[in-house]
C-alpha cells in the first residue's frame, strides 16, 4: 500500500477523479471533493484510506456510481448501496426506561475493609483501584429528549471486578413506586406518553400518570420525593445514589448481613429551581451530559463516596417497616452509614454508542459474597435486565462487547448465537467431560454462592400484610424537610395536578395527601382551588409519626463551596477589566469555572481599549446556565443592554432563580431598570470576597418575594 500520508489534492472537475501527488485517489488523502467539483482542503495528518467493510479503498466517497454524468444511479453500485445500508441499521431499540443517558469509566477505591461480612474482594481490598463504568439517565423521556424533566435519574455502575463483573443498578432515589415487579408496565405505561396522543414526553405532569398514582398508595412514599427538587439536579455530579433494595453480604462460612448500598457525591447534593429547570431545557437540552463532559475534560473528576447501611435479620424485625418493601427506607438515624470506599469518573468514553448505548446492565450481575434479598421488586428486576439485553443488543452474546465484558478470565460452554465474536477451540463444549484436560469446570471453592435462607408459608399471589403501612414515611419525608422544600413539594403537587384534565384525579390525590400531612393536603387543595377538599382515604395501617431524618433533605446537605460550580459574567462594550478580573480570580480560587457572556461572541472592547473573548453570546447563554452571575457594565452599556430583553431576562431570571448577583453601578443601573430590589444575594462587584460567599447558596429568603408557592 502506497504511503498516501502527504498527499496533495489537486483541483478537479466531477467527472474526472482527482489524484494526489503519489497518484492515489483524493478521497484517500486531506482533500475532499465538494458538491460543485472544487476540491476542499481539510487538515493535514495520516490518514488510513477510507475502505468498504471488506477493505476495498475506496477511491471517490462524494458522488454515487451513474450511467451517464446526469444519468441515473446504477443497482450495482455496491459501495453506495454497503453504505446505506449501514446507516439504515444504525439504530438499535432504546431502553424502555432510562433510555437518555450519559456515562463516563473511572474507577472504585475501597478505603475501608468490610471483610468481616463478606468475602467480595472488591469490598475487602483496601487500596486497589477497580475499574468502573458509570452510566446516568433520566427515566420516562426517549433517548432524544432533554437533560432536566422532573424525573428519577438513573446510577448505574458496572465494577469489573478480578472476580467478575458486579452491576449496582441504583437510582439517585432510594425508594420506588411500587412494591411488586408485577406493577413496573403499568407505572412505565402510566408516565410515558400516553399512547392515542403521543405527548407528553419526558413528563410526570399528565392525566395517565396521576390517574395510576392516585390508585396505588403504595407510591405515595416516592410521590414525596418525585415532586421534592431531588428530581431536578443541578448536575449529575451532585446527586446521591442508592442501590435501593437490601442485598446481602456473605462472608466465607455463608453468614449472611443485609446492606443497603449509597453513593454521596463529594460535591454536596444540589438541585435547580422547577422554573430554572424548565428553562434550562430549552437553552440547553443537553445540560447535564455537557456538564460532565467539561468537568471530566477538565480534570474536576466527578467523585461519589461509597456508603454502606449494614444490619442483621434481628436488626430488621425491630424496624417499624419491612426492609423488603421497595418503597421504604432505612433513616440513617436508625442504621447509620458506613462510608468504605470512592468511586473517581476520570475518562469520558471514545464513542457513544459503542459504551453509552451499548452498555447492558443487569442487578443479578453480582460477585461471589453479595447476593439478594427477597425484595418482590429486586426478584422480577433479576430477570427483566437480561431479558430487556437481548432484544435490545440483538443476541445472547452482547457480554462480548468490550464495555460489557468482564475484565477478569471468562470462559464456559456457552456457544453460538447471533453475533458470536469467539472462536473456541476443540470438541468439548460441555461440562463435565473427560476429553479436554483444559475446558473450564465448575469451580465451588471460587463460585459464587447464596445464602442459606429457610422458606415457609404458603404459596400464592400474596402481598404481605408488613407491606400495608403507605403514609408513615412519606409522612416522615414530608416533615423531615426544611420550609422551603416542604413548599417545593408543594408547589410541584399543584403544578402538576393542574395538568390534569380530570378533577377526580386531582381529588384522589388530595384525599392521600391528607393523610400524609394534613397540612400538605390542605396546601395543594388550595392550590388547586377545589371546590370541596375530599375526606382522607382510608389506610390498610395506621399512619405513624416517625422520627424526623435531617439527612433525607437537600438544602441541609448542599456543601459550603463553589467546586463544580459555574459564575456567567456579563459584559459589554466599555466594561471594567479590573472588576471583571478581580471576580475572575476570586470564583477561581473557590473552585468555580468562569464564564464571560457579551452581546457578541467574538468579545467585548473593555473600557481599557482591550479585547475580553466572550464564551458564549448572551441571547445562547442565558443566567440559567450559572449558579451565581456578576454583572459588570459601563454606563453606555447598561444603557445599551435595558434595550436588549436577553440582558434582562439574564438578571431578572437569574434573580427569581435566587441567584446571587454581583453589581457594578452599571450592573446596578440595568437591575434598577428591570426592577429588581436590592437584597443580600446582590452585593458589589468590588467585594468579590462577599460575592462568593453568596454565590454559596441560593437566596432562600428571596423566594417569597419572587413566586407564589403553595
Ligand atoms: Fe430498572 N430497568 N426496572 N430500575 N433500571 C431498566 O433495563 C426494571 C428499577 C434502573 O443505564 C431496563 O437495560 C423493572 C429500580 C436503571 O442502562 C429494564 C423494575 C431501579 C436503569 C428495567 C425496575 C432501577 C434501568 C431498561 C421493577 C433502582 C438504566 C433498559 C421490578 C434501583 C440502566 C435496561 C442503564 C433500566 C426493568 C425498577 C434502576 C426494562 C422490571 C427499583 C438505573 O430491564
Amino acid at each position: 500500500m502506497p504511503d498516501r500520508s502527504d498527499a496533495k489534492a489537486k483541483p478537479t472537475s466531477n467527472t474526472t477523479p482527482a489524484t494526489t501527488a503519489q497518484g492515489a485517489p483524493a478521497g484517500y488523502g486531506d482533500a475532499q471533493r465538494g458538491t460543485g467539483g472544487e476540491l476542499h482542503q481539510v487538515a493535514g495528518g495520516t490518514h488510513a484510506p477510507l475502505t468498504t467493510n471488506q477493505g476495498a479503498p475506496i477511491a471517490d466517497n462524494q458522488n454515487s456510481l451513474k450511467a451517464n454524468p446526469r444519468g441515473p444511479t446504477l443497482l450495482e453500485d455496491f459501495i453506495l448501496r454497503e453504505k446505506i445500508t449501514h446507516f439504515d441499521h444504525e439504530r438499535i431499540p432504546e431502553r424502555i426506561v432510562h433510555a437518555r443517558g450519559t456515562a463516563a469509566h473511572g474507577y472504585f477505591e475501597l478505603t475501608e475493609s468490610l471483610a468481616q461480612f463478606t468475602t467480595a474482594s472488591i469490598l475487602t481490598e483496601v487500596g486497589v483501584k477497580t475499574p468502573v463504568f458509570a452510566r446516568f439517565s433520566t427515566v420516562a423521556g426517549g433517548a432524544g429528549s432533554v437533560d432536566t424533566p422532573r424525573d428519577v435519574r438513573g446510577f448505574a455502575v458496572k465494577f469489573y471486578t478480578k472476580e467478575g463483573n458486579w452491576d449496582l443498578v441504583g437510582n439517585n432515589i432510594p425508594v420506588f413506586f411500587i412494591q411488586d415487579a408485577i406493577k413496573f408496565p403499568d407505572v412505565v405505561h402510566a408516565v410515558k406518553m400516553e399512547p392515542d396522543r403521543g405527548f407528553p414526553q419526558s413528563a410526570t405532569a399528565h392525566d395517565t400518570f396521576w390517574d395510576f398514582i392516585s390508585l396505588t398508595p403504595e407510591s405515595m412514599h416516592m410521590v414525596m420525593w418525585i415532586m421534592s427538587d431531588r428530581t431536578i439536579p443541578r448536575s449529575l455530579r451532585m446527586i446521591e445514589g442508592f442501590g435501593v433494595h437490601s442485598f446481602r453480604l456473605l462472608d466465607d462460612q455463608g453468614r449472611s448481613t443485609f446492606v443497603k448500598f449509597h453513593w454521596r457525591p463529594k460535591l454536596g447534593l444540589q438541585s435547580t429551581v422547577w422554573d430554572e429547570a424548565v428553562k434550562i431545557a430549552g437553552a440547553d437540552p443537553d445540560f447535564h451530559r455537557r456538564d460532565m463532559f467539561n468537568a471530566i475534560q477538565s480534570g474536576n473528576f466527578p467523585e461519589w463516596e461509597l456508603g454502606v447501611q449494614l444490619f442483621t435479620e434481628a436488626d430488621a424485625a425491630k424496624f417499624p417497616f419491612d426492609h423488603l418493601d421497595a418503597t421504604k427506607i432505612i433513616p440513617e438515624e436508625t442504621v447509620p452509614l458506613k462510608i468504605i470506599g470512592r468511586m473517581v469518573l476520570d475518562r469520558w468514553p471514545d464513542n457513544f454508542f459503542a459504551e453509552t448505548e451499548q452498555v447492558a446492565f443487569c442487578p443479578a450481575n453480582i460477585v461471589r459474597g453479595i447476593d439478594f434479598s427477597n425484595d418482590p421488586l429486586l426478584l422480577g428486576r433479576l430477570f427483566s435486565y437480561l431479558d430487556t439485553q437481548l432484544l435490545r443488543l440483538g443476541g445472547p452474546n452482547f457480554n462480548q462487547i468490550p464495555v460489557n465484558a468482564p475484565k477478569c478470565p471468562f470462559a464456559n460452554h456457552q456457544r453460538d448465537g447471533h453475533m458470536q465474536m469467539q472462536q473456541p477451540k476443540g470438541r468439548v463444549a460441555y461440562e463435565p467431560n473427560s476429553l479436554s484436560d483444559d475446558s473450564p469446570r465448575e469451580a465451588p471453592d471460587l463460585g459464587l454462592r447464596h445464602a442459606l435462607v429457610p422458606e415457609q408459608g404458603d404459596k400464592g399471589r400474596i402481598r404481605p400484610e408488613t407491606f400495608a403501612d403507605h403514609y408513615s414515611q412519606a409522612r416522615l419525608f414530608y416533615r423531615s424537610q426544611t420550609r422551603a422544600e416542604q413548599a417545593h413539594i408543594a408547589s410541584a403537587l399543584v403544578f402538576e395536578l393542574s395538568k390534569v384534565e380530570h378533577v377526580h384525579v386531582r381529588e384522589r390525590m388530595v384525599a392521600h395527601l391528607l393523610n400524609i400531612d394534613p397540612d400538605l393536603g390542605g396546601r395543594v387543595a388550595d392550590g388547586l382551588a377545589l371546590d370541596q377538599v375530599p375526606e382522607p382515604l382510608p389506610t390498610a395501617a395506621p399512619v405513624q409519626d416517625l422520627p424526623p431524618s435531617p439527612a433525607l433533605q437537600i438544602i441541609g446537605k448542599m456543601k459550603d463551596t463553589l467546586q463544580g460550580r459555574e459564575i456567567g459574567i456579563l459584559v459589554a462594550d466599555g466594561s471594567d477589566g479590573a472588576t471583571v478580573e478581580a471576580i475572575r480570580q476570586a470564583a477561581s480560587a473557590a473552585g468555580a469555572t468562569v464564564k464571560i457572556v457579551a452581546p457578541k461572541v467574538g468579545g467585548a472592547v473593555l473600557a481599557d481599549g482591550s479585547k475580553l473573548p466572550a464564551d458564549g453570546q448572551l441571547a445562547g447563554t442565558p443566567s440559567v446556565m450559572f449558579d451565581a452571575v456578576a454583572v459588570v457594565l459601563s454606563a453606555d452599556g447598561a444603557a445599551m443592554l435595558a434595550q436588549e430583553s436577553a440582558a434582562l431576562d439574564f438578571v431578572c431570571f437569574a434573580y427569581a432563580h435566587l441567584k446571587a448577583i454581583a453589581v457594578d453601578a452599571g450592573g446596578d443601573a440595568l437591575l434598577a431598570h428591570a426592577r429588581l430590589a436590592p437584597d443580600q444575594g446582590i452585593v458589589s462587584a468590588s467585594d468579590p470576597d462577599r460575592f462568593i460567599t453568596a454565590a454559596k447558596t441560593r437566596q432562600w429568603d428571596r423566594e417569597p418575594q419572587v413566586r407564589m408557592l403553595a
